[in-house]
């Protein structure tokens, strides 16, 4: 039975009940006995394994296609009416060509299925900044995951009333065909439709398609920024909470600092982080004019390899109950999970991410897809901030971007101002990784951690950077960037990362409250090496030093290679940022 009598909502079920052609039609009301039922039936069909109760309460494993483990970025499109709107970054095609090709992949494409209407609110349901959505799905997967990633059920339509305003969304698994795989973003219709995959972030759809795609389209018409952001607080001995939102590309550890756990010594002195979000940011200018940032996510959708006891025991700790494990090793002795980098104790007697018998102990192959993923509630976090449900958010004192760069990029620098923040952001450059499918490992520009999310012309992006920095004046954050992954020329990281993160974000903080000085360098202000706390990082001075290091002529290869890029935009690009490479060039002679 119908939940609503939202005409609009309704007029439109009908409309894609009619061309999928589901046996049944359920209402997913955000009830246990409901989702409980739900769990059943997957367990019954293999469509997901119940894991062991006593050490893996309530965690169930899930195993995609073969052929459908990570983000198709060539598959993904902004169809808006003009293919300039979409920009020279995203694939486009005409709005209506690309529906009628849709039409013919969902008719009939639930045929034999049961057609699950999930309604869920990015943010705390019923507060100003909340936005709503309504995924349409033939998936209990993605009913189950949209349930603990976003707030579902009852009362989002009741938040909703009668009012047309919310994003429609359209998933079919259809056959996880590969070449008939789709996800399209229709930005000016408010729409989503996605079609032959069951991977997450091609089908939870109020992850990457709503919260970043169709809400910085919204953003920018609205005034507001929606990003690829963790946003943590970082509590000081004094008891203060310092809040940043930071930008890095997929699997470039936007989880693992949001759930940083402090070095020993920072520990003692009584210094806490807390996780507010590991992925996504809101962004808005709040009454004071200061940055606002919230969380619309409601849980985690994480890389399950490297996470382990030491590396980030939160991130682990909010794995052990409630989770549904994508594409990780079944250990059959216990019936529990591993992955790569949990232990060094594969199990033996276990199954692999493809579902064939797999020996930890002696085979070559990985167990875990390097793209297996837990997804896990956030209230599971044992460092969740108290403002996690705060409808407001929480002021952001420090911006930062960062990716994975070998050479290049120092550990960290903060720019001039924020116009020069706003060019380190869309010069960001990062190795490509197992998050989407295509070669891993290729360095490529990845402007604010947004190129694959953005979902309009990357230089209206920047343009919208460059005018939110005009309404915050003197309140804006200060911009850094960071790079915990330089390697040796054994290829190995020199940087400890994880909880040694602190010490940089330490210094980020005081230089946004005037506590700490810096060195001018041709790309922007770097610390003094002494004001890097390194006691017991195993770190040395002279190795931070190298850390720091600018080497010139890396860097103006980097001018080169941002020149070219700059060129795809043609006179979109704001003269603020080609002004600011001339600057950077000059800088380096
Ligand atoms: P998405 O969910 O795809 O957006 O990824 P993410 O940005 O949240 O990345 P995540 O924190 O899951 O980290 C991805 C990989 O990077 C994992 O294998 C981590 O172990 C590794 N990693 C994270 N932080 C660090 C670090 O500080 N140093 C090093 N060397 N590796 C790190
Ligand atoms: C990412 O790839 O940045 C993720 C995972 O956070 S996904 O939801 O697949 O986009
Ligand atoms: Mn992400």
């Amino acid at each position: 039975m119908a939940l609503t009598e939202n005409r609009a909502v309704l007029d439109w079920i009908d409309q894609m009940a009619a061309m999928t052609r589901p046996d049944q039609i359920v209402w997913i009301d955000g009830s246990q006995e409901q989702l409980e039922q739900l769990r059943a039936q997957a367990c019954s069909t293999g469509e997901l394994e119940k894991l062991n109760e006593e050490k893996l309460p309530g965690c169930y494993l899930h195993r995609t296609a073969v052929n459908d483990v990570a983000r198709v970025e060539d598959r993904t499109f902004i169809c808006c009416k003009k293919q300039e709107d979409a920009g020279p970054t995203n694939n486009w095609m005409d709005p209506q060509e690309m529906y009628a090709k849709l039409k013919k992949l969902y008719t009939g494409a639930m045929q034999g299925r049961t057609m699950y209407v999930i309604p869920y609110s990015m943010g705390v349901v019923g507060s100003p900044f909340a936005q709503y959505g309504i995924e349409l799905t033939d998936s209990i997967y993605v009913v189950l995951n949209m349930c603990i990633m976003t707030r579902v059920g009852k009362q989002v339509l009741e938040a909703l009333g009668d009012s047309p305003d919310y994003v429609k969304g359209l998933h079919a698994k259809a056959d996880i065909d590969p070449e008939n795989r789709y996800i399209v973003h229709f930005p000016e219709d408010n729409t989503i439709m996605s079609v032959n995959s069951g991977y997450g972030g091609n089908v939870l759809l109020g992850k990457k398609c709503f919260a970043l795609r169709i809400a910085s389209y919204l953003g920018r018409k609205q005034g507001w920024m929606a990003e690829h952001m963790l946003i943590l607080g970082i509590q000081n001995p004094q008891g203060e909470v310092r809040y940043l939102a930071a930008a890095f590309p997929s699997a470039c550890g936007k989880t693992n600092l949001a759930m940083l756990i402090p070095p020993a010594i920072y520990k003692e002195k009584g210094w806490k982080v807390w996780c507010v979000g590991d992925d996504i940011a809101w962004l808005r200018v709040g009454e004071d004019g200061r940055l606002w940032a919230m969380n619309p996510e409601y849980g985690f959708f994480g890389v399950a390899p490297g996470t382990n006891e030491k590396s980030n025991p939160n991130a682990l700790h909010t794995t052990q109950a409630g989770t549904i494990f994508t594409n990780v090793v079944h250990n059959l002795d216990d019936n529990t999970v591993w992955w790569e980098g949990l232990d060094k104790n594969p199990p033996a007697n276990a199954v692999d991410w493809k579902g064939n018998p797999w020996n930890g102990q002696t085979s070559q192959e990985k167990g875990a897809h390097p793209n297996s993923r837990f997804t896990a509630p956030a209230k599971n976090c044992p460092c969740i901030s108290p403002e996690f449900e705060n409808p407001q958010g929480v002021p952001i004192s420090a911006i930062v971007f960062g990716g994975r760069r070998a050479k290049t990029a120092p550990l960290v620098y903060q720019s001039r101002d924020w116009e020069h923040g706003v060019f380190v952001g869309s010069i960001m450059a990062s190795e490509t990784t197992a998050a989407a499918t295509g070669a891993v490992g290729v360095v490529r520009r990845d402007p604010m951690a947004m190129l694959p999310f953005c979902g309009y012309h990357m230089g209206d992006y920047w343009q919208h950077w460059l005018d939110m920095g005009k309404v915050l004046g003197d309140k804006a954050p200060k911009i850094f960037n960071v790079n915990w992954f330089r390697t040796d020329d054994e290829g190995h990281f020199i940087w400890p990362g994880f909880g040694d993160n602190l010490r940089v974000l330490e210094w980020i903080m005081k230089r946004c409250f005037s506590e700490a000085d810096a060195a001018q360098t041709p790309i922007g202000y770097e610390p003094l090496p002494q004001d890097i706390n390194l006691e017991g990082s195993g770190v040395d001075l002279d190795t931070l030093k190298g850390l720091l290091s600018v080497d010139k002529d890396l860097w103006r290869q980097e001018v080169d290679g941002i020149r070219d890029f700059y060129g795809k935009f043609g006179d979109k690009l704001p003269k603020t940022l080609s002004d600011q490479l001339s600057q950077l060039e000059e800088n380096l002679k």
